[in-house]
Order: C-alpha cells, then sequence, then structure tokens
C-alpha cells in the first residue's frame, strides 16, 4: 500500500476554533432570510448520517448514479486513458470509487474532502482494496484553494465529482467551481460528473423528507455541531426539518424551521427566530437534459458522452477541459 500522509489544509484559530465555519454561520445568521452553506453539514457524525441517506429507499440517487458506473465500464475505459491520477472532490466514504478504479486503471487517487478522519479511514479502505494504487488523501475544502500533492503533478487528472453535489451550489457559485476545478486539474484534464435531473416534485420531497426521518436528523445535527465547536447554545429541540420544492429555481431546499420564538448565542453573538421563521441550510439544484451540459459548458467543460439510468433519474457527463480559446 502506498497511501501518503494526508495533507491538511483547514484554518484553525488559537482556540481550535474552525475560523471558516465560524465566519460564515455568523454571516449567514445575521443575513435576511438566515441561511447557512450547506457544506458545514459534513462533521464527522454528519458525514455518518449522509450515509445512512444513501441507504434510504426514498433517495434515488445513490444507486440509481451506482446502476450507471456499474454499467458503462467499457465506455470508461474507451473514453478515459490509463495512467491518470483520479482527483476525487469530497470523496467522503468513497463508495462508488471503486467501481471507477477498477475500469480505468488510473496511477493515482487523491481523494479531497473536508471531514478528517472520516477522509482517512474511507482511504485506508480502499488501499485494502487496490494495493498497488498510490492514494494520497487530502483533508481540504475543495471551495477554498486547494494544493495537490507534489506525486502527481507530473500526471494527467480526471476530476471525479459524483453524488450530485454540483446540485448543492447555486449556478453562479456552480459554475465559478467548475473553471476551479479546470485550474486546479490542468488543461488537458477531463471530468467525470453526477447530476441529478428534474423530476416530479412529490418524488423530490420524499427524498428529502424521509419517514425515518434520517435526513431530518442529517439537518438538525448542524445546529448540534455549531453549539459544540462554536460556543452556541441554540435549542435544538425548537427546530423542525423541513424540504420544499422551488420549481422556479429547480432545487430543493432544506430548511430548519423554528417551532417557537427563540434566541441563542454563537461566540459571543445573539440571534433570534420568530416562530415558523427558517434558516435556509442547502439547495440540490435538479438540472434537464440539456440544462447540465449548459452548466458545464459555462464552467469551461466540454461535454464529451452522457448516461443516464433506465428511468433516466440521474446523468453522469463526461467532459474535457476547454482549451483557452474555445469561441470562434
Ligand atoms: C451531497 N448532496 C448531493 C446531497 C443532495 O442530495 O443534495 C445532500 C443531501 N441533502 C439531503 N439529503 C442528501
Amino acid at each position: 500500500m502506498a497511501t501518503q500522509p494526508g495533507l491538511k489544509l483547514v484554518e484553525l484559530d488559537e482556540g481550535g476554533i474552525n475560523t471558516a465555519f465560524r465566519a460564515d454561520v455568523l454571516e449567514g445568521l445575521a443575513q435576511v432570510p438566515k441561511a447557512i452553506p450547506a457544506r458545514w453539514f459534513y462533521d464527522d457524525a454528519g458525514s455518518a448520517l449522509f450515509e445512512e441517506i444513501t441507504q434510504l429507499p426514498e433517495y434515488y440517487l445513490t444507486r440509481a448514479e451506482t446502476e450507471i458506473l456499474q454499467s458503462r465500464c467499457d465506455d470508461f475505459r474507451r473514453l478515459i486513458e490509463p495512467g491518470l491520477a483520479v482527483v476525487e472532490f469530497g470523496s467522503g466514504s468513497s463508495v462508488k470509487t471503486p467501481l471507477l478504479l477498477e475500469c480505468i486503471a488510473p496511477a493515482a487517487y487523491v481523494p479531497l474532502d473536508i471531514a478528517g478522519d472520516f477522509l482517512r479511514a474511507s482511504a485506508a479502505e480502499l488501499a485494502g482494496k487496490f494495493p498497488n494504487l498510490p492514494i494520497h488523501p487530502v483533508e481540504a475544502d475543495f471551495m477554498q484553494p486547494v494544493r495537490l500533492p507534489d506525486a502527481v503533478a507530473h500526471l494527467p487528472k480526471l476530476g471525479f465529482f459524483p453524488g450530485s453535489t454540483i446540485g448543492n451550489f447555486i449556478p453562479w457559485s456552480a459554475t465559478d467551481l467548475l473553471r476551479q476545478f479546470r485550474a486546479l486539474l490542468g488543461p488537458c484534464s477531463q471530468l467525470l460528473i453526477g447530476m441529478d435531473r428534474v423530476k416530479p416534485p412529490e418524488r423530490l420531497i420524499a427524498a428529502y423528507n424521509d419517514p425515518q426521518g434520517v435526513t431530518a436528523a442529517f439537518n438538525l445535527n448542524l445546529l448540534t455541531r455549531i453549539n459544540r465547536e462554536l460556543e452556541g447554545n441554540i435549542p435544538v429541540d425548537a427546530f423542525r426539518h423541513e424540504a420544499r420544492w422551488n420549481d422556479i429555481l429547480s432545487r430543493i431546499e432544506m430548511h430548519l424551521v423554528a417551532t417557537r420564538d427563540v434566541e441563542f448565542s454563537i461566540s459571543g453573538r445573539y440571534f433570534s427566530l420568530g416562530a415558523g421563521q427558517s434558516i435556509h441550510t442547502e439547495n440540490s439544484h435538479k438540472y434537464g437534459h440539456r440544462g447540465g451540459r449548459v452548466l458545464l459548458l459555462a464552467g469551461g467543460w466540454t461535454p464529451i458522452a452522457e448516461w443516464t439510468d433506465p428511468d433516466e433519474d440521474f446523468a453522469i457527463i463526461l467532459a474535457e477541459a476547454q482549451p483557452e480559446r474555445f469561441a470562434p
């Protein structure tokens, strides 16, 4: 096994507080309407709850994407050259990764994730499955400037961004992120990206508000994390989870709705919400057949192939980094 020690790029202040997390929470709760970026869901507890979500019968996304990965090995092998470094953004438990790695014979794998313990555990597990593949885990927030390990600097790159995580960014930020990926991966790179498709709102709401309450626990865990990491005293039991379909913006929104008037403090700052007011915690954009491709084009990537599951619930698109002079 050739697992390298992870590069750690998360900034903490003298008190051990994650300064970016604190800034996002304090800023987000001071604005109207209140909102906190979804990336802060993923502490170790949040990452474990998300893995549970992916197993839920209502959450079709993971199953549909896995089905595509399982059935398109020959296509991937034909369109993706061997010997490149696979850089996975927000790798989590890396469950889908073996399906890709088995197909394309890469020279290295770089899982990149903000949840350090989780990242290292899944990198170690993967090293057991691929003993000859150099694995270089990087603990980092891919929204911030990231440095790839020197060991992969000379290799061509394939970015892997599965799971419809791109949907968690508003299109403006999604295109910025795609351009950032292009700058990080280099001019001759490829990107394999998963996107969830638009479908009837009832199915979407069920996927984001399961009767078992796992998604609710995932959403509410954000408040528990704030209390623990940012010296907060939010009464978590005074909030409930809500999933809403926003048709105009083509997205599921998750909110934490106050069930009564509440006041609390975080890192010495005071906040209040009236009963019924909410904190907007996540957007999950859904793309139509052409919308996803246009998003990629706007982000500096040219789609070259697209696959869906038989029900067309989910799409995986392979794209190439656009040359600098793309337009006529
Ligand atoms: C990680 N991301 C793609 C998930 C999604 O479907 O937007 C996060 C999630 N939120 C609630 N359930 C799953």
